[in-house]
């Protein structure tokens, strides 16, 4: 037999509908605190689109944003993969935060010996099959050539960057980055562009907020990828 509560059992703290009334007006209050981050710090969305001379999508650019505070958050780099299937590396192009690990697994069956000679960071990794033992630390800023000794059509790219606000634009010449709102400058940089790196400054805002670059685009002859 149920029997109701009696009605002083209701004002009681620990009774069931104060609990849900307390509930209530502790997620009304969480809302409030949600709503009063959209500040200055509030997380927003860059979409940064990367054309060439000729208005055409540029695929595999580097677009990395700098605050111009100049202060970046601190914190550990994410660590970075770059493979190699079918005797090219991917990805063709790998942007990394200065600081970052890279391992460089090799996912065919024959063996590579990748390599680089640029200022940024010379390292050999001889002769392998499966992931080699030690990731690659990346802890200069700039581009870094990878080549492999058995197979000289591989070449591939790794672009370490002063910020943790970075992207990879894809086939559609786009891509976006997550980062607080604030004043920056949105750079790209891509392996085959004429001349210095091209630069925008931007004001993002909580909303969605949208940049477009034009980089002149000088592909070298042998940029026929197997
Ligand atoms: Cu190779």
């Amino acid at each position: 037999m149920h029997r109701l509560p009696h009605p002083a059992a209701l004002a009681r703290p620990d009774s069931l509908p104060f609990r849900r009334i307390r509930a209530a007006c502790l997620r009304f209050l969480a809302g409030c605190l949600a709503a009063a981050a959209t500040g200055p710090l509030a997380a927003a969305t860059l979409s940064v689109t990367v054309n060439d001379a000729a208005g055409a999508a540029v695929p595999e650019a580097v677009v990395f944003v700098m605050p111009a505070s100049g202060r970046v958050p601190a914190g550990p780099p994410r660590p970075a993969v770059v493979e190699q299937i079918n005797r090219e590396f991917v990805p063709f192009v790998l942007p990394v935060q200065v600081g970052a690990s890279v391992t460089f697994p090799n996912r065919d069956s024959v063996r590579h010996h990748v390599y680089s000679f640029s200022p940024a960071r010379v390292f050999d990794i001889k002769l392998y099959t499966g992931v080699p033992a030690n990731p690659v630390v990346f802890d200069k800023p700039g581009p870094v050539v990878l080549g492999c000794n058995i197979h000289d059509w591989m070449v591939g790219f790794v672009y370490a960057v002063e910020t943790p606000w970075f992207g990879r634009t894809a086939a559609n010449g786009a891509t976006s980055i997550e980062l607080p709102a604030g004043d920056y400058e949105v750079r790209v940089w891509h392996p085959w562009q004429r001349g210095d790196i091209a630069r925008e400054r931007v004001k993002v805002d909580a909303a969605a907020t949208r940049a477009t670059l034009r980089i002149d685009l000088a592909p070298p002859a042998s940029a026929q990828r197997r």
